[in-house]
């Protein structure tokens, strides 16, 4: 282990409860600091500021051959105008059912059938969303449509109004990645009443039009101004742009692209950030950990990943979550194809803290 502090694992260090009594301390005492919402720190201090970083989440993966039949089975079980959004979540089995795959991160599977309609609304949380499976749907934000195909990253500011549609024969799945946890921390996850599903004001997105080539954005937009330019990397476009990296990298090289907003250069979101990695053939990264936490998906090929101690083995359509701090390395299991991973993150927003740290092995 290289650096200063380690990972210690929920068994070795993890107890939700914090001890608020000294026991050593007079019973009537105690029960004075208490009736005045006091306690005493020095019971606690050790467990709030551990020696060792503590992360209570765990690596995990969730198989698409064990989701996909729970997903359609819910779109036959929960009618759309019953559920509003017919989401499975992703819950990380060491966070005791919270509605999070990471201590800051949401993630859900969202089925939409040919003809429905989720209807708008919008929210403080930040979401984005990959495309895993079927086409002819669409997303609109703030009235620009977005198509929805296999491995497309969509985005959806905080507060941008946004609906889902489906104009195709088979059903459509995607992820939901949302800062809901972060959010929630700060006790601001507010939502708006819904709205009946509208008519896009644009059938395109500035990602068909506008941004359809590195190094040129457009000197005047059509689409409204909202702070976020792109809304929508469409896969055909990142594929590509992947390909030609990897070809000329270096055998030692990461081939990943960052996700951004081209007129900054800038993070997606201002909470979340997103990349796409190839791997070559029997690839076999160094390994990298960070104070971020990311959730990755499998867009194309398989393989496994060695997060901590846990080895995850994954193929397409497949979700993985990698905890903060945990040694992590990726490997393509085929030899003959590449494989290809998207993730998001909470970098950005640890970046603004001053939280973010990494490391890299050589
Ligand atoms: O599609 O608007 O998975 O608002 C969670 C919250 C999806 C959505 C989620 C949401 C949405
Ligand atoms: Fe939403």
């Amino acid at each position: 282990m290289t650096g200063g502090w380690g990972m210690i694992t929920r068994a070795d260090a993890m107890t939700d409860a914090i001890p608020t009594r000294d026991t050593t301390l007079p019973p009537d005492y105690s029960s004075a600091l208490e009736a005045n919402a006091l306690g005493p720190l020095w019971t606690a201090l050790h467990m709030l500021l551990p020696q060792e970083r503590v992360a209570r989440p765990v690596p995990h993966r969730w198989a698409w051959k064990d989701a996909r039949p729970l997903l359609l089975e819910a779109a036959r079980l929960v009618p759309i105008e019953q559920a509003e959004r017919r989401v499975l979540v992703l819950a990380n089995p060491g966070l005791g059912g919270s509605y999070a795959i990471t201590s800051t991160l949401f993630a859900g599977l969202q089925i939409i059938l040919p003809g429905e309609l989720a209807p708008r609304h919008h929210h403080t949380p930040a979401a984005l969303r990959m495309i895993v499976e079927g086409t002819g749907a669409f997303t609109t934000v703030d009235g620009v449509r977005c198509d929805m195909e296999p491995g497309d990253l969509i985005i959806t500011p905080p507060m941008r109004w946004h609906d889902h549609g489906h104009e195709g024969t088979a059903p459509v799945v995607w992820l939901d990645g949302l800062d809901l946890p972060l959010v929630r921390a700060f006790d601001a996850s507010r939502a708006s009443a819904l709205k009946p599903a509208e008519h896009p004001l644009t059938d395109a997105d500035p990602s068909l039009d506008e941004f359809t080539a590195a190094g040129l954005v457009p000197k005047r937009s059509r689409y409204p101004a909202t702070g976020y330019p792109m809304v929508r990397w469409p896969w055909r476009t990142v594929r590509q742009a992947l390909q030609a990296m990897a070809r000329t990298a270096a055998p030692e090289a990461t081939v990943v692209l960052r996700y951004v907003d081209p007129t900054s250069g800038r993070a997606p979101l201002r909470t979340m950030g997103a990349s796409a990695q190839w791997l070559r053939p029997g690839e076999r990264t160094g390994r990298e950990r960070r104070t971020a936490s990311a959730v990755y998906h499998v867009i194309e090929g398989r393989g496994e990943s060695v997060v901590g101690e846990t080895r995850l083995a994954w193929e397409r359509g497949d979700t993985f979550v990698v905890p903060p701090w945990h040694w992590t390395r990726h490997v393509n299991a085929a030899g003959d194809a590449p494989a290809c991973l998207f993730s998001f993150d909470d970098e950005p927003a640890l970046q603004a803290l001053g939280l973010f740290e990494e490391e890299i092995e050589p």
